[in-house]
């Protein structure tokens, strides 16, 4: 019997997910997605080429790979069926390959659940979450609510009819808010469109799915997506997303017992980025912030929006390491870093006029001021480097120092976008 290894982001998402469960795939025979949706945005480059996933796992360019779309996942068709012709156009096709499933208790994001995200970020205004608009919380709602639509109902006789009670439950609601128009017909037409699509991917139960996987004595890689700190129950609420991102989520999100779990991989980058509201201590809202945000190309995968950009936040990595039992650490995006004479790390936070080294549980109202520790950059580029002796001695220094900090060892770091640009340590 073999285990499930986790693969998921430690910081507020866009840490290179996508690209590291491309680079380990070959070692995997199936990559499962566990929860989010179409919010996540995992980009891919190799050969010259460059693919933005949303909902379909990063193993589907493998070719022995399967792919799982897991039940904790809330898939809309819409999306799905697009992001499935684009790929067909760049000459890959999963389905028609057989190499992507789908769980058949994974729940439907309706173009009512779209529409309800929208009204109520509309709604907070300034203080609004900064959703991705993609319809993600009303869905999870609907899931917890007991109303929700999953995909084995589409084959179901009254689908239609099931459809049609929860539009009218969700169109009730959209009548109190004041002013919030919309179209409706057109979106339906290409959600039922979509729909017939989604019938001709195999439904399965994720969880005999996987678990037969393990049977047989195959690598299993379940892929997270956005990151802890938007984990519902431990991210900075309500400015999360209405997943659970950690590792337990990939237990839910696929039907795994927890001693099914084998290695966790840990992404975070080199600094740090969050897109949307909420509190981000080690923000920079200056000019080297800008700085990170060109260097680093930061911008949503999805939605087109400017990342918020600041420093390593060693108290938030180290929260993130312990919920998710990481066993390897993989860096990201060291070349970012490549023109800073000197870089910082944030190791603790000014609290309430104390100096703590953990996230206090009110980040909201008080924000944390992070304590910054000067660190020499190692201002060469390191995006050509092949081999772990190419790497810069002051780079080697601050893996060294984080790994310290960290205590779990750094076992891939990534020095560019593409494949081809990451380095084994270990
Ligand atoms: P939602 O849409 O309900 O999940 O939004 C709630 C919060 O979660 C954040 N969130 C994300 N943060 C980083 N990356 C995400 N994926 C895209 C990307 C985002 C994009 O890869 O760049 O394109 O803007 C992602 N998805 C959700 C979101 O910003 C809210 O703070
Ligand atoms: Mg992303």
């Amino acid at each position: 019997m073999t285990q499930v290894d986790v693969l998921l982001g430690l910081q507020w998402g866009d840490e290179g997910k996508g690209k590291i469960v491309d680079v380990l795939s070959p070692k995997y025979d199936l990559i499962a997605r566990f929860q989010g949706g179409p919010n996540a945005g995992h980009t891919l480059e190799f050969d010259g080429k460059k693919f933005v996933l949303n909902t379909i796992p990063s193993g589907i360019f493998n070719e022995k790979t399967m792919n799982l779309i897991g039940n904790g996942v809330v898939i809309d068709p819409i999306i799905l069926k697009r992001e499935l012709d684009n790929l067909k156009k760049a000459g890959h096709d999963p389905v028609a390959d057989g190499k992507l499933v789908i769980a058949r208790k994974a729940h439907l994001i309706l173009p009512t659940h779209q529409l309800l995200d929208a009204a109520n970020e509309a709604r907070m205004g300034k203080n609004k979450i900064g959703s991705t608009l993609k319809g993600i919380g009303p869905t999870y709602m609907d899931k917890t609510g007991r109303n929700g639509l999953r995909v084995g109902d589409t084959t179901l006789p009254d689908f239609k009819e099931r459809y049609a009670k929860l539009v009218e439950k969700h169109t009730e609601i959209l009548s109190h808010y004041e002013g919030f128009e919309y179209e409706l017909a057109e979106k339906e037409a290409s959600f039922f469109e979509a729909i017939e699509f989604l019938k001709t991917i195999p439904h399965v139960d994720s969880e005999h799915y996987v678990n037969g996987f393990l049977k047989e004595g195959k690598a299993v890689l379940a892929e997270g997506a956005q990151g802890t700190l938007l984990d519902v129950d431990f991210g900075s609420y309500p400015f999360v997303t209405s997943s659970n991102t950690t590792t337990a989520g990939a237990c839910t999100g696929l039907g795994i017992a927890p001693n099914k779990v084998g290695a966790v991989y840990g992404i975070f980058k080199a600094y740090c980025t969050r897109v949307g509201g909420g509190p981000f201590p080690t923000e920079l809202d200056n000019e080297v912030g800008e700085n990170l945000r060109a260097l680093g190309h930061e911008f949503g995968a999805t939605t087109g929006r400017a990342r918020r950009c600041g420093w390593i936040d060693l108290p938030a990595l180290k929260y993130a390491i312990m919920l998710n039992g990481v066993t390897e650490l993989i860096m990201m995006k060291a070349d970012v870093l490549d023109t800073f004479d000197t870089i910082y790390a944030c190791t603790h936070y000014e609290y309430n006029g104390e100096t703590i080294d953990y996230m206090p549980y009110d980040i909201i109202s008080i924000e944390p001021k992070p304590v910054l520790k000067a660190i020499d950059g190692w201002a060469t580029d390191v995006t050509k480097i092949t081999s772990v002796d190419q790497i810069p001695a002051k780079l080697n220094d601050y893996i060294a120092f984080l790994e310290k900090e960290l205590e779990v060892p750094i076992k891939f770091l990534s020095v560019g976008p593409d494949r081809a640009q990451t380095l084994a340590l270990r």
